[in-house]
């Protein structure tokens, strides 16, 4: 029964927990505690999902499969609670059991099921698309485990340690036995002609996985719209491949779902990879066709009610596998199939950047995946003869977009050509990939390419996490921006009330002394939440430059150091960011933070001025504390890198400053606030191009002593006594002639933190371009791009029922 109030709750909670645990209530451990509010409010949403699929089958509504192999969901519970509209029942219910529901809260372990922005958009995409009341569905992997734990050790290493996030158990998941289906690997395809001439292909000898679908309800705010994300688990089949030792087979087949992105440095881990993929890919699409046949009895119309948004590169093998199906399950010709494919797929790229542009070797796909490799093969001759007609006299159009390329299958260009659209994340990016990363084929194709800018769920991002801020906002505007989040420009007018300004510092204030008691609690370092909360969290890339930011603190502390009259604002610079475990740069970075921190931090000279933290284990929850208890918000990438970013998004829309380069979606957050209310410094997309050519770093070195100074400290010992440690870093720079400009930015990143440290102290101008940031934060709400995804790419419309 679905309890109705307080009372009602009150009772099934107790009644739930002596029944699950044969104790009272008093006895079980705030994880039991958990566990079972979990599984009661998963059932409570049961209904509501129930209603769901109904609603879906009846309207014969067009269904949306979001393929992406991350999701970064963080915790569910307040997000659940708060979207089915009864957190306040359940919060007092607890209180009153004498149970504190923060602490219960606290039980549950983000499900890491990513990396990085990617993933974290995916999970934004499904909070935002069942409020949006589209149907719109996730297909991964169940990871047992996400993608690391971070430690750091005593010489300030990043250290990998397994995340176990399911020990406790998973209350949100349903397991689907009677969903599963069959994935082959492996194995040889057997050819036959029939009489009338068709071909029919046989694919044995193969290694047989059963996939086992687990569902999660993804829960819209605030309507009854409950869609599904089916996490796809890898168990034995009842038989073993015969060429394989049964115990030789169980250890693979484990091998499947235990982690996200495992090492890929051997053939092994290639391997690996490749099967994943195919693995969530064949089992999705299974599913889908086995759903889209129960309701219409024809695939024939698949493309008019099934789209599938492929996120990256990662989950492409859909493409022929759908072909596949098509042809060689249900006998439909190679046009037929080729036109129904394209119908159904779009494609999302996330990155420019060459290295991460997935190419399988041919061997392996052909090995691995006999029948899908055959099909990408057809797919590349057949391209090429479509080019031949098309433009007969262009040979180096064949060479620069085939699909199969010096023995590597392009993902990227399978993507490009299969899909019916394909999109960039911000509009920046976009411009780029029609203008250079798929220029050939934006010009044989223009209608293909649309922007989507990324967005951010404005629940978990604010409503949920910084209540603080949303109440002060609902006594200025009214609730209304709430439920639609475009109305926070309402904000504007009142950015110029002091009374605001001031009760939006203190707001602020508040958030800063929550970061600063978890910063302690994780670190043991105590911050002043009265400086200045300077934040970098993301992903640790070369790219990303948090180089220049920890070379910028270097040249802070020397001029403290060498300068007795020197004063700086009172500074806490923030870092949070995992490192890829085989990116040997990248943790060299995470050591130097490390190794800066402890030097600073306990350095009596400081005097206040300066501290530097490096936060472990960057996550989803983690960043619900720090983007909100932020006052500057660092998005400082070589400009044309980064994508979009989203944590950029994430500040803003909790009122911190962006000090930036025109990069991504900063970019379009610098032309919403305009300029006196962000700091963009360092050079554009067009100056980097021109200047390419001719940069040589070693001139900064030579024209710059703050840069020569800083670049001494990597190869003389200062941080750690080892001359040796960091000369990566000074090679990387030097030697290797500072791919991302680093040096370059110097100058221009050193007086935009001055501008920054400037404009902090008139407390009242700092909180006014604060509030309208917060102002124009509703363009970045995920409401808003998944609803452009539905009008623009899917063609679906909201179910209401
Ligand atoms: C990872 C591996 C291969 C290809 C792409 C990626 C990737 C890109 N992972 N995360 N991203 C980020 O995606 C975000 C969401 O679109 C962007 O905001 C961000 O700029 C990308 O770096």
């Amino acid at each position: 029964m679905m309890f109705r109030n307080k009372q009602e709750f009150k009772k099934e909670f107790s009644q739930r927990l002596i029944e699950a645990y044969g104790t009272t209530v008093d006895q079980t451990h705030p994880t039991e505690k958990y566990l079972v509010l979990g599984e009661m409010v998963r059932d409570y949403a049961s209904v509501n999902w129930k209603d769901t699929k109904v609603a879906v089958s009846e309207n014969q509504a067009k269904q949306v499969y979001y393929f992406s192999m991350e999701f970064l969901l963080g915790r569910m519970l307040t997000s659940n609670l708060r979207n089915l509209g009864i957190y306040d029942i359940v919060t007092e219910g607890l209180e009153e059991l004498g149970i504190d529901y923060e602490n219960l809260a606290s039980m549950e372990r983000d499900a890491g099921l990513g990396n990085g922005g990617l993933g974290r958009l995916a999970a934004c995409f499904m909070d935002s698309a069942a409020t949006e009341n589209l149907p719109v569905n996730g297909n991964c992997i169940r990871y047992q485990c996400g993608l690391f734990r971070q430690r750091i050790d005593d010489q300030g290493n990043q250290v990998e340690v397994p995340d176990m996030w399911m020990r406790i158990g998973n209350p949100w998941e349903v397991r689907k036995l009677k969903h599963s289906v069959d994935v082959k690997f492996w194995g040889n395809v057997e050819v036959h002609g029939d009489e009338n001439g068709n071909l029919h292909f046989n694919h044995v000898n193969a290694e047989h996985i059963l996939a086992v679908p687990y569902d999660m309800p993804m829960i819209g705010a605030g309507t009854k719209m409950t869609n599904t994300l089916r996490l796809w688990s890898a168990e034995a089949a009842d038989e073993s491949p015969s060429w394989m030792d049964y115990r030789e087979y169980l250890s693979e087949v484990n091998q499947i779902c235990l982690n996200v992105y495992p090492d890929d440095s051997t053939e092994e881990g290639k391997y690996l990879r490749l099967k994943q993929q195919y693995f969530f890919v064949s089992a999705g699409i299974d599913s889908i066709i086995n759903t889209h046949l129960k309701q219409y009895d024809t695939l024939d119309n698949l493309g008019e009610k099934v789209s599938v948004q492929l996120n990256d590169t990662h989950p492409v093998l859909a493409i022929p596998e759908l072909m596949r199906v098509l042809m060689d399950d249900y006998g439909y010709s190679w046009d037929r199939a080729q036109a129904i494919t394209m119908s159904v797929m779009s494609y999302t790229n996330h990155t420019v950047m060459s290295e991460a542009l997935e190419k399988w070797p041919v061997e392996y796909v052909q090995k691995l995946l006999p029948r899908i490799y055959m099909i990408i093969d057809e797919l590349n001759s057949r391209y090429g003869r479509f080019l031949n007609e098309r433009y007969p006299n262009r040979q180096d159009l064949w060479y620069s977009t085939r699909i199969i390329d010096n023995g590597m299958i392009h993902m990227a260009r399978l993507a490009v050509i299969m899909s019916h659209a394909v999109n960039g994340v911000a509009e920046i990016h976009t411009g780029l990939l029609e203008s250079e990363l798929f220029h050939e084929y934006y010009s044989m194709w223009p209608e293909k390419f649309t922007n989507k800018t990324n967005g951010i769920t404005p629940r978990r991002w604010m409503l949920y996490s910084n209540p603080e801020l949303r109440e002060m906002l609902k006594s200025h505007i009214g609730k209304g921006f709430e439920t639609d989040f475009s109305k926070i420009e309402k904000l504007m007018n009142h950015v110029d009330e002091p009374k605001l300004q001031e009760e939006f510092l203190r707001v602020k204030q508040k958030r800063k002394e929550i970061l600063a008691a978890y910063i302690q609690r994780s670190t043991g370092i105590i911050v002043d939440p009265s400086s200045i909360f300077d934040s970098q969290a993301k992903r640790l890339h070369a790219y990303k430059r948090q180089l220049l930011n920890i070379m910028h603190v270097i040249y802070l502390y020397q001029r403290i150091k060498s300068d007795r009259n020197f004063r700086i604002y009172p500074h806490t610079f923030i870092f949070a960011a995992k490192a890829a475990p085989s990116y040997v740069f990248a943790k060299k970075v995470i050591k130097l933070i490390n190794c800066v921190s402890k030097v600073v931090n306990s350095d009596p000279d400081v005097n206040g001025m300066l501290k530097v933290v490096f936060l472990p284990n960057y996550s989803v929850s983690m960043s619900e504390v720090l983007m909100n208890g932020s006052d500057v918000s660092e998005q400082i990438s070589t400009a044309g890198k980064e994508a979009s970013g989203t944590g950029n998004m994430k500040f803003m829309m909790n009122g911190a400053i962006t000090l930036g380069t025109l990069d991504g979606a900063t970019v379009e957050i610098d032309r919403l606030v305009g300029r006196e209310n962000d700091v963009i410094f360092g050079m554009t997309v067009e100056e980097i191009e021109s200047f390419r050519q001719t940069y040589r770093a070693m001139d900064y070195v030579n024209g710059d002593e703050r840069i020569r100074k800083v670049l001494n400290t990597f190869i003389d010992g200062t941080w750690n006594g080892d001359r040796d440690d960091f000369r990566t870093i000074y090679d990387e720079l030097l030697m290797k002639n500072d791919e991302y400009f680093v040096l370059a930015d110097f100058d221009s990143y050193v007086q935009a933190q001055e501008q920054i440290s400037a404009r902090y102290q008139d407390r009242h101008a700092w909180a006014r371009s604060c509030l309208i940031n917060i102002a124009k934060s509703g363009y970045f709400s995920s409401d808003r791009t998944i609803c452009q995804y539905a009008d623009e790419i899917w063609n679906v419309k909201p179910l209401k029922f």
